[in-house]
């Protein structure tokens, strides 16, 4: 195996147990200065590679990054992507906090599609008619990095700081509102802590799927039926402890609620 593949595997094994085990890490950038953006996402699917060994499915897409808020605190213009497992899907109203480090919820709008979708040229027309239903939903991120600091490269190799995902009980036709209007508010523990709109979403959450198609259409890659998109933070990323209580209000698309428990 030619030394760069072999260091891209071993990087891959050594986040991988972190992911695993949920334990903190240094950036790998520290002890790998030259790694690319390319490589990153190499070591983020070789990761997803060794979950799919132990019998993890990959089931669907994130994006990350789509609020010039969160661009800026990293220093990019573009938004990344992540993989989601099933068995980081949250079925039960209730996150527990056993095997996280530092997570940090955050209210987005999910996709689900009926319709392979690919290529580097899509429209929202074509998102839009690949589309089977749309749910509220709230990403639960956990970066295995120290104080949750790291760059582009490090986020990247980490898939994105994805940890696990909570959907909505009720669906919702993609037509039902105007997502970039839909206005969301979040309270822990009764109080409101964060509030923002759809258009948070790089103007709108159709874009984020437009511009997932585009990225992963470099990989050769596709969005395959029945996979499920988290389009993006529609407010900033809160931490949660033991104990909470999160009531997400999607107006039009309902409320989403779940506790916190160690
Ligand atoms: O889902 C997100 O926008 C998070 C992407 C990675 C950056 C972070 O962990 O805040
Ligand atoms: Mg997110």
């Amino acid at each position: 195996m030619e030394t760069k593949t072999l260091t891209l595997n071993q990087i891959a094994e050594h986040i991988d147990t972190h992911q695993v085990k949920g334990t903190e890490m240094d950036k790998i950038t520290i002890d790998h200065p030259s790694l690319t953006v390319e490589d990153a996402y190499e070591i983020q699917k070789l990761c997803i590679d060794q979950a799919e060994l132990r019998g993890e499915t990959m089931v669907g897409w994130k994006m990350g990054l789509t609020s010039k808020a969160k661009q800026e605190s990293v220093g990019v213009k573009e938004p990344i992507y992540g993989r989601l497992t099933k068995k980081m899907e949250v079925t039960e109203s209730v996150l527990k906090l056993n095997g996280l480090i530092h997570p940090r919820v955050e209210p987005e709008i999910a996709f689900v599609m009926k319709k392979e979708l690919k290529g580097d040229h899509l429209t929202p027309k074509d998102i839009w008619s690949a589309t089977e239903f749309i749910l509220p939903a709230v990403e639960i991120i956990d970066s295995r990095y120290r104080n949750f600091s790291f760059t582009l490269v490090d986020v990247v190799a980490d898939n994105a700081s994805s940890s696990k995902f909570i959907l909505g009980n009720q669906a919702y036709s993609p037509f039902h509102t105007s997502l970039s209007d839909v206005n969301v508010t979040m309270k822990q523990n009764g109080e409101e802590v964060q509030k923002g709109s759809g258009a948070a979403v790089l103007g709108h959450p159709i874009k984020s799927i437009v511009e997932l198609t585009r990225m992963i259409n470099k990989e050769g890659l596709s969005i395959k039926p029945g996979m499920v998109i988290l389009t993006g933070g529609i407010t900033e990323a809160v931490k949660v402890f033991d104990g909470d209580d999160i009531t997400v209000d999607f107006g039009p698309l309902g409320k989403l609620s779940f506790e916190v428990k160690g």
